[in-house]
């Protein structure tokens, strides 16, 4: 088990639109295992394989983490089979935007269909935080970043105030 190394945005691994995963192998396993030890190493409430340079359909949540009860879920080839028409507006951040937050209106609720870390099929319905991290990492397995929903200005105001960060860490 090892904690994997983040991609930080510009970088352009994190445009690529991932390939879904064919068989649950020991090598997609030990993946797995490394994404929820790098998204709490990360203090993130999800990950998805590309943002640790895997471009793998593959992503795990945990969004009610209450010391002591770490409960992580894996979705593997994750489909959203239903959208709600009401939208909801929640602040959010992103591990591989660090430092940045901003609005995003998305679906209130949602269905999706996924294989667990077994490889057995499953059903969701999911509101609130899990709807919104859910729908914030398929979007990273499509190679969107939340500042991608963001006005033409928000978003280079943040990719702006990013690069500036990376310099300042380069020259540090
Ligand atoms: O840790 C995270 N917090 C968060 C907060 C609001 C909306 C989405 C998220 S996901 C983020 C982790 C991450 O970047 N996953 O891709
Ligand atoms: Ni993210």
């Amino acid at each position: 088990m090892s904690v994997r190394p983040i991609l930080i945005a510009p970088d352009p691994r994190l445009k690529l639109v991932s390939e879904p995963v064919a068989e649950v192998d020991a090598q997609i396993r030990t993946l797995i295992t490394d994404m929820i030890e790098t998204m709490y190493d990360a203090e993130g409430i999800g990950l998805a394989a590309v943002q640790v340079g895997v471009a793998k359909r593959i992503l795990v949540l945990d969004v009610d983490q209450k010391e002591g009860t770490r409960a992580p879920r894996v979705f593997i080839n994750p489909v959203i089979t239903w959208s709600s028409e009401d939208s909801e507006v929640m602040e959010e951040g992103c591990l591989s935007v660090p430092d940045i937050w901003d609005e995003v209106e998305r679906p209130k609720a949602i269905k999706a269909q996924y294989l667990d870390e077994h490889g057995v099929p499953q059903l969701l319905e999911a509101e609130g935080m899990l709807a919104v991290c859910l729908q914030h990492e398929m979007d990273h397995l499509n190679g969107v970043l939340f500042v991608d929903h963001l006005s033409k200005l928000k978003r280079s105001m943040a990719l702006k105030k990013l690069a500036k960060a990376k310099k300042l860490k380069k020259a540090s």
